[in-house]
């Protein structure tokens, strides 16, 4: 999968040309085929802007052997086919996905992929929503070249023993043959190696851990965000059949006293709510834009960024590793009632959002918690459970991490119990009026009455919303920029005076398109809560965020000399 940093050195892997040729199959759409650019979305085509149907992308390509194409994303419904051989398909936009081509002849292929971006009755979780559900191939695709066997994916989880760090891997591997596959797989990180052996069946699949004593490490914080390459090698006897590149950071994450703690050390989370979304270019953001988009929420004093409402492209993972920015990563689930959760499909599109979110994205020290389901039915039985099967899914699956979800702020919630975090959204001020400190009281009591006694409580959405541009010189129009600095000062202001709150996520940080359906409410058809608009450019409230984030970072290093500047 394409990264910031090399993945393979053995394995022969590269990304496919970025030029397509993209055919329309429905109403509305182009004329005749035309050369578009992957990753991309199809919004970015002046005819294609509202388009909603399906797409045909093609290009030829040069290969043979045992291949597996690798699709970062693709938005949101994808059928893949080599030279008309179905190869597999996917449903979701915000995952990777595999497909595999055995015993190609070498020689000029022609790859297809069907790309639909519909709503149709099989689509639980892409529904009109507070954001877009766009249509193309939004991250990178990479065409690898594989052996007899490789490996399908690692995870390694760093735990901290009475011996200093130890790191636990996970390696799984496929037998690509029919023959019984006997290897070797060596794991080596921060100057320590370890083996172990592997046996598959004929086309079978396996997995086996493997533990590395690396001692005395520097660990991985916000401030000093080391990182280590971790190399895993397969090998037949003494032939190296595969090998896989990853980066470790050394951190552990546990909740404890009303607290999270990172290597022991409370955090006092300051962030943003940030869709994978720029201004034309849509789901399919340049790096430039996510590292721009890093510098400037670091730049404003913020320490955090929560992936809302789904999984990010590994690259602003690969990002928020090295800069030390931690994440709030959540599967994909965003306002679903009780009728829609008993959708006959929310469930398994549901866990496999979850399942590949956490599989691909494990290793990424930057994640210090799981969210889910934001604001779904917690308030009924049926919602409740479902809550309470993922959370327990997402702990099954990786026991090193709290798992929350953003609850909508509203009284009856049942979950409170479940959660190792309990997250709250609220928008007092823009929704409805009261201060906000009676907001925050009347919250903590119901948490507190309601199973969530001693546990950490963010604020995981508060924020109000300004056209950029758009000037009430009295500072009290809705939809001002003034407006917002002014709502956005008494929401920070009271959320950070409170220590029994750990974090605050504000939303958001930039404008975002709404599906149509949801024109109605939104101006412009954006969910215009940004900080700055979809261009980056900064509003006024920018300034207000920089000064209370900076302020608080003051206060919570205790430099009695310095005072917050004030505008
Ligand atoms: C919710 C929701 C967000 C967004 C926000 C808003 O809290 O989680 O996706 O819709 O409200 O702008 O109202």
């Amino acid at each position: 999968m394409e990264r910031l940093f090399q993945t393979h050195r053995f394995r022969k892997s590269c990304a496919l040309a970025p030029t397509w040729t993209l055919r329309t199959l429905d109403a509305g759409g182009l004329d005749r085929p035309e050369k578009v650019l992957v990753p991309g979305v199809w919004e970015s085509h002046p005819a294609l802007r509202c388009y909603r149907g399906r797409a045909i992308y093609e290009q030829e390509i040069e290969c043979g052997g045992n291949l597996r194409f690798w699709f970062g994303g693709v938005s949101f419904r994808a059928r893949v086919t080599l030279d008309d051989l179905p190869l597999g398909e996917h449903y979701g936009a915000y995952t990777g996905f595999e497909a595999l081509a055995l015993g190609i002849r070498r020689g000029r292929h022609v790859l297809r992929v069907e790309v639909d971006n519909r709503f149709d009755e099989d689509s639980a979780l892409h529904v009109p929503n507070d954001y877009y559900a766009y249509g193309g191939i939004h991250r990178p695709v990479i065409v690898e070249e594989l052996s007899k066997a490789y490996i399908s994916e690692c995870g390694f989880n760093p735990a901290l023993t009475e011996n200093g760090w130890e790191l636990q891997a996970e390696i799984s591997v496929v037998n690509l043959t029919d023959n019984p596959f006997l290897g070797t797989v060596r794991v080596e990180c921060a100057g320590e190696r370890e083996t172990a052996e592997i046996r598959l069946g004929g086309m079978g699949t396996g997995t086996c851990a493997i533990s590395l004593k690396c001692g005395q490490v520097n660990p991985w914080t916000p401030e000093e965000p080391f990182l280590y390459e971790v190399k895993v090698v397969l090998f037949a006897g003494r032939r190296t059949v595969d090998d896989w590149l990853d980066r470790v950071g050394f951190r552990q994450i546990r909740v404890e006293g009303g607290q999270i703690l990172l290597n022991g050390t409370p955090l006092q989370l300051r962030g943003f709510n940030r869709h994978e979304e720029y201004g034309s270019f849509g789901l399919a953001v340049p790096v430039h834009g996510m590292i721009q988009d890093l510098q400037m929420m670091r730049e404003m004093g913020a320490n955090c960024v929560r992936t809302c409402h789904y999984p990010n492209d590994p690259r602003f993972l690969d990002l928020c590793d090295e800069m030390g920015m931690l994440v709030w990563e959540e599967s994909h689930a965003r306002g679903f009632s009780e009728e829609q959760m008993r959708h006959p499909r929310f469930m398994d599109q549901l866990l496999q959002s979850t399942y590949e979110m956490v599989s691909q994205h494990r290793n990424h020290p930057s994640i210090f918690i799981w969210g889910c389901l934001n604001e779904c039915a917690d308030d009924t039985e049926y919602g409740a459970g479902i809550y309470a099967d993922l959370l327990g899914v997402l702990r099954q699956m990786d026991g090193s991490r709290p798992v929350t979800a953003a609850l909508l702020e509203r009284p009856g919630g049942r979950v409170y119990a479940d959660l190792d975090v309990v997250s709250v959204n609220m928008y007092p001020k823009w929704y409805y009026d009261g201060a906000v400190a009676d907001s925050l009281d009347r919250k903590e009591r119901e948490i507190r009455e309601n199973g969530g006694e001693g546990k950490p409580i963010i604020i995981s959405e508060i924020g109000a919303g300004a056209i950029y541009g758009c000037h009430d010189p009295l500072g009290e129009a809705k939809w001002s920029e003034e407006g917002q600095c002014q709502i956005l000062r008494e929401q920070i202001t009271a959320i950070l005076g409170r220590p029994e709150i750990c974090g605050i996520f504000l939303w958001q940080f930039a404008d975002v398109r709404v599906s149509d359906e949801w024109a109605m409410n939104r101006p412009r058809t954006y969910n215009n809560k940004g900080v700055v608009d979809e261009f980056r450019r900064p509003k006024m409230a920018y300034r207000t965020v920089r000064e209370l984030f900076r302020g608080s970072e003051k206060r919570e290093i205790k430099d009695p000399g310095e005072c917050p500047e004030t505008e």
